[in-house]
């Protein structure tokens, strides 16, 4: 075998979010997360947010893929693949029901005690988001979510308990998931998801933004630190949605326009890693005549709880101008973006820019000089299950492969620090965005669509095959 460019330990694995696989929503003493409250979408069809758990409704992550059952022979196939490591979170909701519950839930303190045990059974190392899209539900009601700063000792609170439960179980460890999304203040999923934050008539959604998002960035350094306190050895990364945005032409306008559209991802990154609210940020606020709420003992904290590692997510790229141009279309991030001409999408619109990857990889390895984690990465599509039982997902097999060329590259010629790659969804689970099943980015195929029926039952698709042979060889056979 031909000696691999990736370091021997590279963390290869899959990665999975509670509330989209594990299904029990109410079971073992689980609360009611801004999950359950979350009915199915479709492209171009938000999810709506309904007031609590109603009648009527279907909530897909109610169920999801039943994984709180089913483990065991998930984690089998996970194994069978040549897992090195398993993204999960834990869902909040298992072990303070209410979030600001005196005393945590035993039984779901017990399920993840299991869960761990049986990873590392087959060697496969538990890597875990502590807030992945699962508030309890009751935070949103009683205190408004994030917007309320006490929301950040519910959070330490929580992440206490199961770092000190765990702390001989699991080593790597990621605070917020995609925290960035939020910086888009048009969609009420990003707010809702992220912090629980519902906005309210009138206000100014971009200053409640801020302040939420700097209470979870207070929340988050306060568990860095801590968590080095429970176990030196673990390692405590943020994790970005990174969604590079290019400039559309040479014109200085829009390379001027994408630099500040890019603040929407590296006022978290920045904050995360050198524990400091950065100057544009500041005179941005100024300017627009927000007050963010935070003290000297605030800023102290940030300072002493920076980052270990940046785990980031990688999907596709954008594109914007300054000016209109032809093919252009509205956005409610940065107000147009453009349709990159020299990019495919997906049937979700998202666009596919392998060469995105290298390049994410490099601007965030230039800025922040920390070990880089791919932790989610792939290719939401339908699949067909042939006559014979097969799913031939060329398509997935092709995503992957041109992004792992572009990792390759990033280590071998680029000196890139990377930890490990894991794709989203490596078993097909409900979608964050839609809520949909039949969006599906999985190497195990599950039998559900998007009304709920099916049997469950678990298969292997193509890009099965050939992802145990990507690992086999570390990365070397793609
Ligand atoms: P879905 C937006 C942009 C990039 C990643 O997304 C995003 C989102 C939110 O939809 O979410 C991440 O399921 C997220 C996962 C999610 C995955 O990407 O909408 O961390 O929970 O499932 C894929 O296709």
């Amino acid at each position: 075998m031909p000696k691999s460019v990736l370091p021997e330990n590279f963390l290869w694995g899959g990665a999975v979010a509670a509330h989209q696989l594990e299904g029990g929503w109410n079971k073992g003493g689980k609360g009611i997360s801004v999950a359950d409250v979350m009915t199915a979408g479709r492209h171009g069809v938000p999810r709506q947010i309904t007031d609590g758990v109603l009648e009527g409704y279907y909530y897909p992550n109610h169920e999801a893929i039943d994984f709180y059952s089913r483990y065991k022979e998930d984690i089998k196939l996970f194994a069978e693949m040549g897992f090195k490591c398993f993204r999960t979170s834990i869902a909040w909701t298992r072990i303070f029901p209410n979030g600001d519950d005196p005393e945590p839930n035993e039984e779901g303190l017990q399920f993840y005690d299991d869960l761990f045990d049986e990873l590392l059974k087959y060697n496969i190392e538990p890597v875990i988001t502590l807030s992945h899209f699962e508030l309890p539900y009751n935070l949103v009601k009683k205190y408004g979510g994030f917007r309320n700063r006490k929301c950040i000792d519910f959070f330490v609170k929580f992440s206490e308990t199961v770092m000190r439960r765990y702390k001989d179980k699991v080593k790597y460890w990621m605070t917020f998931n995609e925290i960035n999304n939020q910086a888009d203040t048009s969609m009420d999923f990003a707010s809702f998801t992220n912090s629980g934050v519902i906005y309210e008539e009138g206000e100014n959604r971009e200053q409640t933004m801020y302040q939420a998002a700097l209470y979870e960035l207070i929340a988050s350094a306060k568990v860095v630190k801590l968590g080095h306190e429970i176990n030196p050895n673990f390692k405590i990364g943020c994790m970005l949605a990174f969604v590079p945005v290019y400039p559309y032409s040479c014109h200085p306008d829009d390379v001027m326009f994408a630099t500040e559209a890019m603040r929407n991802r590296w006022f978290f990154g920045d904050v995360h890693v050198r524990g400091e609210i950065p100057n544009y940020s500041k005179k941005y606020w100024t300017r627009k005549g927000f007050e963010i709420e935070y003290t000297k003992e605030d800023e102290r904290i940030l300072k002493e709880g920076t980052v270990d590692y940046i785990g980031f997510s990688y999907y596709m790229s954008k594109v914007v101008s300054a000016r209109k141009v032809d093919g252009s279309e509205p956005d409610g991030e940065f107000g147009r973006v453009v349709r990159n001409p020299y990019v495919k999408a997906s049937d979700w619109g998202w666009q596919i820019d392998p060469v995105g990857l290298r390049y994410s990889l490099n601007v965030l390895y230039e800025r922040y000089n920390l070990p880089l984690f791919i932790v989610e990465n792939g290719l939401g599509a339908r699949d067909i299950v042939e006559a014979d039982g097969t799913i031939n997902d060329d398509y997935r097999i092709q995503y992957l492969r041109d992004h792992i060329k572009e990792m390759k590259k990033a280590v071998e010629l680029d000196g890139v620090d990377l930890i490990g790659y894991t794709p989203w969804g490596c078993i097909d689970l409900v979608s964050a965005g839609t809520g949909e099943m039949e969006k599906r980015y999985g190497f195990i195929y599950v039998d559900k669509d998007n009304e709920g029926n099916g049997t469950l039952e678990r298969r292997k698709k193509k890009s099965f095959y050939w992802y145990k042979r990507v690992i086999e060889t570390n990365g070397e056979d793609i």
